[in-house]
């Protein structure tokens, strides 16, 4: 069994859960927070047999894509009488980011 941990843009994230539970799989999704962007996004769970993977990615694949978005630097610390001008800067998130991981033991109880 494997388990398929994707981390998705918020606004993906419902399209995907509902995309993968109309084809009946068992799916939790996590609210994120990115680190550098400091954004909320989502991470969708899916425990699968090794043999569904390739059809979870390819869901995954149709239903999350790349979005780029501008933001603004730290300014660095500043000497008294220097001049700081800040320039956004373009950051792309994903499509998806997908861990799939072996799982060791799944129980339902
Ligand atoms: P964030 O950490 O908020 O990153 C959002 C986007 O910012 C990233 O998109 C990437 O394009 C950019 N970025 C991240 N770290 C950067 C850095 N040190 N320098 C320059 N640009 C940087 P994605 O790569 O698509 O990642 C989207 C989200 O997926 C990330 O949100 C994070 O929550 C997660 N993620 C990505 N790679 C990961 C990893 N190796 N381990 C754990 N989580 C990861």
């Amino acid at each position: 069994m494997k388990l398929v941990f994707a981390i998705v843009h918020s606004e993906d994230a419902s399209s995907l859960v509902d995309a993968l539970t109309d084809k009946e799989y068992r799916v939790t999704r996590l609210h994120s927070t990115g680190g550098f962007l400091k954004q909320s996004n989502a991470s969708v769970v899916v425990g699968v047999e090794e043999a569904q993977v390739e059809d979870v990615l390819s869901v995954i694949r149709e239903t999350c894509h790349a979005r780029s978005q501008y933001i603004n630097p730290m300014p660095p610390i500043m000497e008294p009488g220097e001049f700081y001008m800040p320039y956004p800067v373009e950051v792309t998130f994903g499509g998806a980011t997908v861990f799939v991981l072996d799982v060791a033991r799944y129980e339902r109880i």
